[in-house]
């Protein structure tokens, strides 16, 4: 089971690895710098030049990039080439402003296969299998990465793209899909959709799961793989970076291992923008070293792990990020409290008879903060005494004040009321 896709790079020694990534970050720094007046013009006013970087040990003299920048240069401000050497655009759904542009030359594309290939080759894809993958091939990154990466191994790519359960169903069942490509949300939505839509998860051919775009917990990843009857694993990346591929976890499902000889990596505290200790939380920071389109310098994630680099023992020798669990952004301040959504989730899911579906609906009630925790039970719950139900809302309710330490009010709802998605799951509703 344990195959590496790459073995000259994915098991190169510590010392080799510094090395090219150092020989890479100056090519990387220079080329931004040269043909980027974003960048010249930001470093040049923080008084640094691409050779004050002498060492990996130097970089943070390099001022961060965010995702405002980007937006500040929409749609092309951040390429390095002229249009004519961009053979590929994608974009990530601006929800509240400007979309995030990205650019991909030949070159970025040929990388882009590649480091997808590893990483669906670490979460246990085959050129034997036939793989479904079913994100949105559209503006955004998610479908065309993982697709170039199954095909690039050999594997049997079936493009379903998202939505249409039932369509979606049958190509599994018909085509005998053997390995899923989708968000963890829509994998479980899929999961709980097929016995009403008169599917019987017993006549599909699943046995991996390549999960990933947004978080989720090993709690969900149980569930997924009790009920698909696979093995799931979870990859990681980000537009502005490359899309998927950056990162992903080997048949240990102990930490993803980022792609270390096209991404440097480093964690810092979100407050002071400081390194912190290896092990330590903090928010990922990546500097690509080869991206040709766009050279991203220190990119500010808002994506909360730690980093590790004990050695691993499925033979890589990347270092390896912790599952990300919240960012920056989506934590909630609840009467004065931090709240981070996948703590409610992972609450929820110990509790017996809940569903895998919930929202957090925030409302202000005077002065004070209101928090709601819509959720679903098991249908087995309904035509019981309503005392049962107020009983078991409170105990949510109990539950959720001991691990967030603030008071939210439960509401159970109808099995199959709370939204579903496609794409990446909507979990908290601010009406503040
Ligand atoms: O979500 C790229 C991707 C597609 C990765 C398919 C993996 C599979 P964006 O739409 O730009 O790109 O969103 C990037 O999504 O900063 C994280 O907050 C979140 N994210 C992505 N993968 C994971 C993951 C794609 N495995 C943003 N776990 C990132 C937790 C993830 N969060």
């Amino acid at each position: 089971m344990n195959e590496i896709w790459n073995r000259e790079y994915e098991t190169m020694s510590r010392e080799e690895l510094r090395e090219l990534q150092y020989k890479r970050l100056q090519m990387s720094l220079r080329w931004a710098y040269d043909n980027v007046p974003f960048y010249r013009e930001r470093w040049e006013r923080e008084r640094v030049k691409p050779q004050d970087v002498k060492s990996l040990d130097d970089l943070w003299k390099i001022p961060f990039t965010t995702k405002s920048d980007f937006r500040s240069a929409y749609p092309y401000g951040l390429f390095a080439v002229p249009l004519e050497r961009v053979v590929r655009i994608h974009s990530s759904t601006g929800t509240t402003s400007r979309p995030v542009v990205v650019g991909y030359t030949r070159g970025d594309l040929n990388t882009w296969a590649e480091l997808c290939a590893r990483v669906v080759t670490a979460g246990g894809a085959r050129p034997q299998d036939v793989a479904q993958v079913a994100f949105g091939y559209g503006l955004q990154t998610g479908a065309f990465g993982m697709h170039a990466g199954l095909e690039r191994i050999g594997a049997s790519v079936i493009p379903a793209s998202t939505g249409n359960t039932r369509r979606q169903l049958t190509i599994m069942r018909d085509y005998k899909s053997t390995v899923l490509v989708c968000t963890p949300s829509y994998a479980m939505y899929i999961a709980e959709a097929a016995g009403d839509l008169g599917f019987d998860l017993d006549d599909l051919s699943l046995r991996i799961g390549l999960f990933g775009a947004e978080a989720w917990t090993n709690k969900v990843r149980e569930e997924l793989e009790k009920r698909l009857d696979i093995s799931a694993s979870d990859n990681y990346g980000l537009s502005e970076l490359m899309g998927p591929g950056m990162s992903g976890e080997c048949i240990m499902k102990d930490g993803l291992h980022i792609n270390e000889d096209h991404f440097l990596v480093e964690v810092v505290d979100p407050a002071t923008g400081e390194g912190v200790p290896e092990g330590k939380e903090g928010e990922l920071v990546f500097t690509s070293l080869t991206n040709e389109a766009l050279p991203v310098a220190r990119f500010r994630t808002g994506d909360l792990s730690s980093v590790s680099y004990r050695p691993c023992a499925c033979g890589r020798t990347f270092a390896r990020h912790a599952k990300v669990y919240a960012r920056t952004d989506d934590m909630i301040v609840v009467r004065g409290t931090n709240v981070f959504p996948s703590q409610v989730e992972e609450v929820l899911m110990e509790i017996e008879g809940v569903e895998p579906h919930f929202q957090v609906i925030l409302d202000r009630k005077g002065a004070l903060d209101e928090m709601v925790v819509q959720i679903e039970v098991e249908p087995s719950f309904f035509p019981d005494a309503m005392r049962r139900l107020v009983e078991f809302e409170r105990h949510v309710e109990d539950r959720l004040q001991e691990e967030l330490g603030v008071r939210a009010r439960v509401k159970l709802v109808e099995p199959k009321t709370v939204p579903r998605h496609t794409g990446k799951a909507r979990r908290v509703i601010d009406r503040r």
